[in-house]
């Protein structure tokens, strides 16, 4: 997987470069990352990446000139490392389709994207017409700019190549989608035993790994069926809620 992300802040995904799973992976050569700052593009003395809206209006907007001369120097480079030569071209915008994991999930299993981040009041509409293929959303807020939502959507991609997660468990296998068939995490407790004089759940300590497993379970499906009764209603349409689970459930309801 590779990323091309065209953005006037680069230094933003030194989040991504130098901190945690996301740097360890690039390390490793498991994906690459190169920027592209639209304002390398630029022509003029000043630089200049914007200019004000035609109709008026608050606020400025981004030149279509100088993006499309960074996505003709991006998709170039990626064909001279020997990529397919049309990526998606994938817009950060609220207006977009919502990430999801599963959207991680094919981007991972991909040779990568082409990111563009916008900046100020938006980007002139013909170079979104003329070259972005998709629009993807973190969700219903507004950022004040693409960069931080490209940097965790390519985040969610990188820790599911195989080898990126080292020592923790594979990311097939934690995922929210995975292991616990669409359900919300169950609690986590670590030491002491004993902390501002609350315990940690004795069936924890008790060692008994089929006690553990189902409380673990249950704890599952009662938070997912409080905070998220939609994922429960997925998991039982497609079939991975068990008989134990189904009592479980409606012994909760009876509570
Ligand atoms: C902002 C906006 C606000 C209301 C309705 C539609 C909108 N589109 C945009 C937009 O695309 N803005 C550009 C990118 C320029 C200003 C900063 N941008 C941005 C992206 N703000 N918020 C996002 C974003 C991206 C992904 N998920 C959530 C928010």
């Amino acid at each position: 997987m590779r990323v091309d992300i065209l953005t006037l802040f680069p230094d933003m995904f030194s989040v991504l470069a130098e901190h945690g799973v996301s740097s360890r992976a690039l390390k490793k050569g498991l994906w690459g990352l190169h920027t592209w700052n639209p304002r390398d593009y630029t022509s003029d003395v000043h630089r200049t990446v914007d200019d004000r809206p035609y109709g008026g209006g608050p606020g400025m907007v981004m030149l279509a000139q100088p993006l499309d001369a960074a996505l003709d120097d991006a998709l170039q480079a990626r064909e001279q490392a020997g990529l397919q030569s049309t990526p998606p071209v994938i817009l950060l915008s609220p207006t977009g389709k919502v990430f999801t994991q599963q959207m991680a999930q094919t981007l991972a299993s991909s040779e990568g994207a082409v990111f563009i981040c916008g900046r100020y009041e938006g980007i002139d509409q013909r170079f979104i017409d003329a070259r972005v293929s998709a629009e993807w959303s973190l969700g219903d807020f507004v950022l004040s700019g693409g960069e931080l939502a490209a940097a965790a959507m390519v985040d969610s991609a990188v820790r599911l190549l195989p080898g990126a997660l080292n020592g923790e468990l594979s990311a097939a296998q934690d995922s929210f989608h995975d292991t616990n068939d669409g359900l919300l995490d169950s609690p986590h407790y670590t030491r002491p035993e004993s902390y501002q004089g609350t315990t940690v759940p004795e069936v924890l300590l008790s060692g008994n790994h089929r006690r553990i497993d189902e409380w673990r379970r249950q704890q599952s499906l009662r938070i997912t069926a409080a905070r998220r009764p939609d994922l429960v209603h997925r998991a039982r349409e497609q079939g991975l809620l068990t008989k134990a689970d189904e009592r479980f459930l409606k012994q909760l309801k009876g509570e």
